[in-house]
């Protein structure tokens, strides 16, 4: 059959382009984002933490929709991601390579081009870019990292605190407008991003109850004793038996401490500030809900007088205990925006998405926080409901990255997707369609080193099977050091194959993939922040 276009076809082309759907009829896409919420946490995902902490909401999404298995992040970490998903471009081209410094406002995003398109942008919530907000419509969003407990918002008009949890008002926020300010003359991108499940978890006063006497099972990683890896991982800082800190991330206080806490926080104006002053933040009627929860167990971990390893399984059940109460605010959340949309007749014409900015570690590694391309922080969850066109319960196996969200919701409202953002529509997957030539690696790049947690930087390739790792310049010895993983032989990335004489045309293969990935992306050269300049 000729390839060639028919005049008929050509004339029925047009006449579908000219009778487009009215701008109305366009799907509306709520945006469900929320901050460190990882796969191994979501029912939809299989986890055995969630069996324990169930996702019903969360699920739902995937229940009529699609779950994305293999949906990774550019750079795990939190700023830069976010402004991936805003520009669909990797950090380098965005200018926001790590969580340190300035972001320019000034540059394309999607929701500019969005509101060009004729969509309605609204933003609720966590955005973690500094600078005024560009291209919504309607927004409401945390200064910076934000707070668990009584949080102020930014808005066009100024700052505004609301009394209550954080994940309760973002949903208030974003049930507000859908109620009193959504016009029904345009379709609508609502964004709604949480601040839970962030560090240091710190739940809904009616969540610390939870978990009191069940144990959370083990990572079979828990001791990982990073035989078979290099600097990078010996010499993090992230983990749970050096870093994660008693006080403030674990919500052991004496009553001593708290007493003075109290007494210097009286004399202050204001609420107190930052993740320390959290605690004291708290309405006194949460406050007592809190101690209820908290002052026995930590009465009996005092008592216990743990050491070693011990110590550790310990402070790994608290710490889980407490992102998963978060969770179950997120959750809940997601249910709440769902059963709106239901009752409000907006359900069969929104697109519903769920994801988060990067993944995280839960005790795998013996860790907590991101950063590495290890894949419990390489990958983020994302799901997908879209009555009439995605396929309900299904699951996709494609490589997909964060630089593909951008160009994903232009696709979805019909507008031009420009040349320079970097990633590909997922429209075709959602469809069901995968593209026969669809990406086979995907390029990483994390660059905040030398900072908190320690973690050196690093780039890499990942394919299907096969990850190699390239961690460089300052804090690596010899200016660069390689990883090799396997994932199919090694799910959990415990044995690093690099030096292996069986893997050398498969790591030659990889480097040129790399190299190839590179100029690809524009990436520079010369890796910036100071990073040694690569030999060969
Ligand atoms: C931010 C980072 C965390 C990190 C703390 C360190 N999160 O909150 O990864 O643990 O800083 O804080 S991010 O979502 O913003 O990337 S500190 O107070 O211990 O220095
Ligand atoms: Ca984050």
């Amino acid at each position: 059959m000729s390839m060639r276009p028919t005049l008929l076809s050509l004339v029925l082309t047009g006449l579908a382009a000219t009778a487009a759907a009215p701008a109305a009829q366009r799907p509306n896409i709520v945006w469900i984002f929320s901050d460190d919420h990882t796969q191994q946490a979501i029912g939809a995902y299989g986890s055995h933490l969630a069996k324990l902490n169930p996702t019903p909401n969360i699920d739902r999404i995937a229940k009529e929709g699609m779950r994305f298995d293999r949906c990774y992040v550019g750079n795990s970490i939190c700023a830069p991601a976010r402004a991936t998903l805003l520009t669909g471009k990797h950090s380098h081209l965005h200018g926001k390579m790590d969580n340190r410094g300035g972001f320019n406002q000034d540059q394309q995003t999607f929701p500019k081009l969005l509101q060009k398109a004729g969509y309605h942008t609204v933003m609720i919530g966590k955005i973690h870019l500094p600078g005024k907000m560009q291209g919504f419509d309607y927004w409401e969003v945390l200064p910076g990292q934000g707070s668990y407990y009584q949080p102020t918002f930014i808005t066009e008009e100024g700052r505004t605190q609301y009394t209550g949890y954080v994940a309760d008002i973002i949903t208030d926020r974003a049930l507000d407008w859908l109620k009193t300010k959504r016009k029904d003359d345009k379709p609508f991108m609502l964004m709604v991003h949480h601040k839970a499940t962030h560090r240091t978890w710190k739940a809904a006063p009616r969540h610390v109850g939870l978990f009191d006497d069940i144990t959370i099972p083990e990572p079979p990683t828990l001791f990982d004793d990073f035989a078979t890896r290099g600097v990078a991982a010996h010499q993090q800082d992230m983990s749970i038996a050096k870093t994660m800190r008693l006080a403030a991330d674990l919500k052991v206080r004496k009553e001593e401490e708290k007493a003075e806490m109290r007494a210097k926080y009286a004399k202050q104006k204001g609420l107190p500030s930052g993740e320390i002053g959290a605690y004291y933040r708290m309405t006194e009627e949460h406050r007592q809900i809190w101690d209820t929860a908290y002052d026995p167990r930590n009465k009996a971990f005092f008592e216990a007088n743990l050491k070693g390893d011990d110590l550790i399984r310990w402070k790994y059940q608290r710490y889980l205990k407490d992102y998963l109460r978060t969770a179950k605010s997120i959750d809940e959340s997601v249910g709440a925006i769902l059963d709106y949309l239901k009752d409000a007749g907006l359900e069969e014409n929104t697109i519903v998405m769920y994801s988060s900015d990067q993944g995280f570690y839960l005790g795998e590694h013996g860790w907590f926080d991101k950063r590495f391309m290890y894949e419990e922080s390489f990958r983020t969850p994302l799901l997908a409901k879209w009555p009439g066109t995605i396929k309900p319960g299904t699951a996709n196996k494609d490589l997909v990255q964060n630089i593909d969200f951008a160009e994903t919701f232009l696709d979805i409202a019909g507008a031009k997707i420009p040349e320079d953002m970097q990633g590909e529509s997922l429209v075709p997957l959602l469809k069901g369609e995968t593209p026969e030539d669809w990406r086979d690696s995907l390029y990483y790049h994390y660059y905040e080193y030398p900072a908190v947690h320690s973690v050196r930087k690093h780039e890499g390739v990942a394919m299907e099977r096969y990850k190699l790792i390239r961690f460089y310049g300052q804090g690596v010895p010899n200016a660069e050091e390689f990883e090799l993983y396997d994932l199919v032989d090694d799910p959990q990335e415990l044995n690093n194959v690099y030096g292996e004489p069986k893997h050398a045309e498969l790591i030659t293969e990889l480097k040129a993939k790399l190299k190839a990935l590179r100029k690809k992306y524009a990436v520079p050269e010369a890796p910036a922040h100071g990073g040694a300049p690569r030999q060969g």
